[in-house]
């Protein structure tokens, strides 16, 4: 999300049109009701049914769901391996945390500029310009830690307008840790140290620390968050996963990283990570902790855990796909066994656009097919586009690959939802079918 780079804006003409779109799927009045409560519509609501259906969902609260097995594993580790002077568990978990979300919350407490793309509406199901279905979980961050916790895990589904293929889904799970240190506690990480250890100054920030950290405090904390995720990842997928760290960048923690996974040959990124950013803290009322926080993609891991092949299967309600992780030890080492590969359909669809090309969005096309055809489509790819200088009009082909997890499709019925998407798109993008 925050590395997204295509910046997709609305005329004002396409925001009307979209408007109506949902307001005629929804209801006739100029409101939401979501749980009993009220949202306005406005010029920024972008949030379709079919993405407000999959609230309560909540996969990783489903008994023997592959995700659920994943968000009991991972709490035992961090049970097991981080422990108060007590014997209790350092780290408490919240894994039903309501998804709709503030602003505020999402990007502001977080320090995300007001111009980052990851606030467009392309990239965010938004309410209305005060609301939105949270984009990862790191949003939950400040209020928990002004409630006054150091160590904590959040496990949540967050929403995201994304590409379609077998690893993006709009609705997916994460798993959020963060631990903060006081002085004293990063010293006895570290007992070599010898008590020299300053965590703030009034110095410069550098690719490896903050102007408010010493060069010290931020390695040891960077030390502590890499080894907690390496020994996480070793636990799960045992001593030989092939795994590496990427630099990466967060506006809400500097340095920052990314972990990355050997699967069928290729890097997977598994999560992001990295030391939080000092005024993140501030905002939280916090001024004299140092600490790191991650947020891991938990279909990532199910996928290569159980080698599960497509993020779609995650929403099977068929018992082919449940009861293979209906299991009494969750540490069992399931592999998923296809039930049966069913034919792929490729259609390819080929439009003018409305305008310029820099106000069409690829994600608005893809929101569009995933409301109009469904969990059918399993990927969606641009293959063509130029600008034809006689007509002066910009063209753009994708290809749809249709293909049901469950049977095979008929060319009939194949057309019929290709059809679908060529009316919707004509209707709602205001594109011209070629
Ligand atoms: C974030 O969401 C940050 N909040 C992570 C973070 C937390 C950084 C705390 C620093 C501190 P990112 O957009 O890269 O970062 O997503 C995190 C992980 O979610 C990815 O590594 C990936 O495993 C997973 N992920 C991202 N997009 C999708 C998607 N569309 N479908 C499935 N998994 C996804
Ligand atoms: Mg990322």
């Amino acid at each position: 999300m925050f590395i997204a780079s295509v910046l997709g804006k609305f005329t004002t003409s396409r925001i009307i049109v979209y408007h109506c779109f949902f307001k005629r799927k929804y209801s006739n009045s100029n409101q939401i009701f979501i749980n009993g409560k009220s949202y306005e519509v406005d010029s920024w609501t972008n949030v379709t049914p079919k993405i407000i259906s999959y609230i309560g969902k909540n996969l990783h609260l489903q008994k023997s769901h592959p995700l659920s097995l994943l968000r009991e594993r991972i709490t035992n580790f961090f049970y097991f391996h981080y422990k108060n002077n007590r014997g209790n568990p350092l780290f408490s978990v919240y894994d039903n945390l309501y998804p709709i979300v503030t602003v505020e919350q999402n990007f502001d407490n977080l320090l995300v500029p007001e111009d980052h793309v990851s606030r467009n509406k392309s990239d965010c199901y938004y309410l209305n310009s005060k609301y939105l279905l949270r984009g990862h979980s790191s949003a939950h961050e400040n209020e928990l830690i002004q409630s006054g916790l150091d160590n904590f895990l959040i496990f949540s589904d967050v929403y995201r307008r994304d590409q379609i293929d077998s690893s993006h889904y709009p609705v997916f799970h994460q798993v959020e840790g963060v631990r903060l240190f006081l002085r004293h506690e990063l010293f006895s990480l570290n007992p070599d140290a010898e008590g020299s250890i300053d965590v703030f100054e009034k110095g410069v920030r550098t690719e490896t620390k903050q102007e408010v950290h010493t060069y010290d405090a931020a390695r040891v904390v960077e030390y502590s968050l890499k080894s907690s995720l390496t020994a996480l990842v070793r636990h799960l997928f045992g001593q030989n996963a092939e795994v590496r760290w990427v630099d990466a960048y967060f506006p809400f923690t500097h340095p920052s990283f990314e972990l990355e996974m050997k699967f069928n040959g290729e890097w997977m990124e598994l999560l992001g990570c990295g030391v939080l950013e000092h005024q993140t803290l501030v905002k939280a009322g916090v001024e004299d902790k140092i600490g790191w926080a991650f947020g891991i993609g938990l279909e990532r891991l199910a996928m290569i855990l159980y080698n599960i092949p497509d993020i779609r299967l995650f929403w099977s309600t068929d018992p082919g796909f449940l009861n293979q992780f209906n299991v009494s030890d969750i540490n069992t080492n399931v592999k998923y066994k296809p039930i049966s590969i069913y034919p792929p359909c490729p259609n390819d669809i080929s439009f003018w656009l409305p305008g310029n090309a820099d106000e069409f969005s690829d994600n608005d096309f893809y929101d569009l097919v995933r409301t109009v055809a469904g969990d059918v489509v399993e990927q969606v790819n641009l293959v063509d586009k130029f600008y034809h200088p006689k007509k002066k009009l910009y063209s753009r082909t994708y290809r749809i690959v249709y293909r049901h997890m469950e049977k095979t499709l008929t060319q009939e019925e194949v057309n019929k939802v290709h059809r679908l998407v060529e009316e919707a798109a004509e209707r709602s993008l205001e594109v011209k079918i070629r």
